[in-house]
């Protein structure tokens, strides 16, 4: 059983709730931002057994027909990066993370402004989609300087992010217009999540915005004469790292505060959750060099000291999967499960919603456990570029986070629509195969990883093919092949639950359908003064912004101001 998201009364009149008018737009809202998200994947995600088969050893881009539309295998490598990692993950969690504050403080955000905000990311959308299509900004999602694409990419890609920021200010003014209007309250649990991540994001966002803004426009632009690349990697990582955490958290709001409830149980601790949030927001940026291991001329001692801060932001991860699985066997055993291990089985594995997060969460714990690996500097350099690290972010992003979100979106969409799941036995199917995918596609990956072959390479068309011919590969490549066709499988079901769904009429009323939220077996209270240390402790978020800007300046500062001090001007390249 399932129950909407309390709504709370609120005291003030200067504070208007969600009347039925607003509440409708922001639904609406909602579907388009989650809608749009949903599209550029699916044509991210046509485009991934392209990739599967390349390291599956097959040579697809030679193909005439494949020829028309994609010019090489990094324009195909290019789309799917962003149009994925970058693109679905923004416009969903946009979308996500303002309507659960807004119905979780039922407080009524201006509609003009937030419609405004999703027409502008999708403008920073299409304007980055034109050079991306025309083979004019062949520059990978890491778009590393000095290849140099079309100033159009650069440009629709910072109005986009650009956007990001503006849902993030919405969203923190929202909750401070709470906190206003409800002095000594203790920031509801599904608010206080959202408004964290959105906190580490602007942080985090510093150092994309000032990459792109101050050094890739002007430059691409012609306005100067070249762009210090190792600059700007440290300034693209510098939010490359939290952006993991923006895309991982969406999906812990879920784990947390939803699918307990999904499953039948209760979140474990309010308190422990507010933690781990806090936790993220203040240790998940300063530690970019982790991705920097193998660059030169930047001091070893500050590359130990991201390393540790990265072991340090591991934690609430940690804590993450202990209270997960606690949720999880407290629902089981409500249901009468058994044993050390035996209550799994009590879980309901057929409700596809809850089993796209299970399945979600057993990924991610592989993919965690491979993060540690690529985190640890002594076995960096075995991993570093090779095609171990896709193996582990198709099971943190593309598992962790896209199937969860894909669960979501079985519930959210009867939401926010009043239409039903269509085959709710397809929705499971697709999950089932999704995983399946994901984990046979990361198996392969990381076991050719080891034997050294190169992420981001045309394998199945190198001139060396002798050298991958001896690296006793045959069944890694094969299991990487396979894993592209049943993704594919997964992609078509799972698609043709989405469409089928949104193109039926609608039946029920949207609120038929409630917002999952759970009870918590140790709540945080209403009122901060009966709150425990921890829930008054980890409340006030600004100031653990503050704190964690101090310390991205205290773990930047000595490592930019030697690149600032010794700028390079390095002309750009096209290599397509
Ligand atoms: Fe990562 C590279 C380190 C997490 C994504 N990562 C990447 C790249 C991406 C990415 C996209 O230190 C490639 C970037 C590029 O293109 O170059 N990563 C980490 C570490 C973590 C980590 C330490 N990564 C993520 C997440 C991502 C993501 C999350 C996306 C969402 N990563 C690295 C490093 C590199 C890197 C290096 C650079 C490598 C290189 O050499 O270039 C940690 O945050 C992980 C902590 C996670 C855990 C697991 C907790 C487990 C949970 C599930 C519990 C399950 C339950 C289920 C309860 C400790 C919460 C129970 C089941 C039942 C049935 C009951
Ligand atoms: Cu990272």
């Amino acid at each position: 059983m399932t129950t909407a998201l309390p709504s709370r009364p609120t005291s003030s009149p200067a504070l208007p709730g969600l009347d039925s008018a607003t509440l409708t737009s922001l639904k609406k809202l909602t579907q388009y931002y989650a809608v749009t998200a949903f599209l550029a994947l699916m044509i991210g995600v046509l485009l991934g057994p392209l990739q599967a088969l390349n390291y599956g050893g097959v040579n697809v881009y030679e193909f005439p027909l494949l020829r028309v539309l994609i010019k090489s295998y990094y324009q195909g490598l290019t789309l799917h990066g962003v149009l994925n990692a970058l693109v679905f993950t923004q416009f969903f969690i946009s979308g996500w993370m303002l309507y659960l504050p807004a119905r979780d403080l039922n407080v009524r955000p201006n509609m003009r402004f937030a419609w405004f905000t999703y027409l502008t990311m999708t403008a920073g959308l299409l304007t980055a989609a034109v050079p991306l299509l025309m083979n004019d900004a062949t520059v990978l999602y890491t778009f590393y300087p000095p290849l140099e694409g079309s100033p159009v990419f650069y440009i629709g890609a910072a109005v986009m992010v650009a956007a990001s920021l503006l849902v993030a200010g919405q969203v923190v003014w929202l909750w401070l217009a709470w906190k206003r209007a409800h002095p000594g309250r203790v920031t509801p649990v599904v608010t206080y999540m959202s408004v964290a991540t959105w906190l580490m994001w602007i942080v985090a966002a510093l150092g994309l915005v000032t990459e792109v803004v101050v050094m890739l426009i002007p430059w691409s632009l012609g306005l100067t004469r070249g762009v210090d690349p190792l600059l700007a990697r440290t300034l693209f990582w510098w939010t490359g790292h939290p952006i993991v955490y923006f895309w991982l958290l969406p999906a812990y709001i879920s784990w947390y505060a939803f699918l307990p409830r999904q499953a039948g149980g209760r979140m474990a601790s309010e308190g422990l959750t507010r933690l781990a949030f806090a936790m993220f927001l203040v240790f998940s940026v300063p530690v970019g060099l982790h991705h920097q291991y193998a660059d030169p001329n930047v001091q070893n001692t500050w590359k130990v000291i991201h390393m540790f801060l990265t072991f340090l932001v591991a934690v609430p991860s940690l804590l993450t999967a202990f209270s997960a699985a606690a949720s999880l066997e407290d629902a089981a055993r409500a249901q009468g499960g058994r044993g050390l291990v035996g209550w799994v089985r009590r879980l309901p594995w057929g409700n596809a919603s809850m089993t796209a997060q299970v399945l979600a969460m057993v990924s991610f714990i592989f993919g965690g456990a491979g993060g540690i690996v690529n985190a640890s500097m002594a076995f960096a350099p075995v991993v570093h570029n090779t095609a171990w690290i896709p193996g582990h972010f198709h099971i943190t992003v593309g598992t962790a986070t896209t199937l969860t979100f894909m669960g979501v979106m079985f519930w959210l969409v009867p939401h926010l629509t009043g239409k039903r799941l269509f085959s709710p036995r397809l929705a499971l199917a697709s999950v089932w195969w999704w995983f399946g995918g994901m984990m046979l596609f990361a198996l392969g990956m990381h076991w050719q990883g080891l034997a050294g072959v190169p992420r981001r390479a045309q394998v199945s068309a190198a001139a060396q093919q002798a050298a991958y011919d001896s690296m006793n590969i045959a069944l890694p490549k094969l299991l990487t092949a396979i894993s592209g066709g049943v993704l594919f499988v997964a992609s078509v079901l799972f698609y043709t639950v989405l469409i089928r769904t949104l193109l039926s009429p609608r039946l029920d009323d949207p609120e038929s359908t409630p917002i999952p939220v759970s009870e918590a077996i140790s709540p945080a209270g209403e009122n901060l003064r009966g709150a425990s240390l921890l829930v008054r402790r980890t409340e006030p978020l600004l100031a653990l912004t503050f704190a964690a800007l101090v310390l991205v300046i205290l773990v930047y500062g000595p490592v930019i101001a030697p690149m600032l001090a010794n700028y390079q001007f390095i002309p750009g390249q096209r290599l397509w």
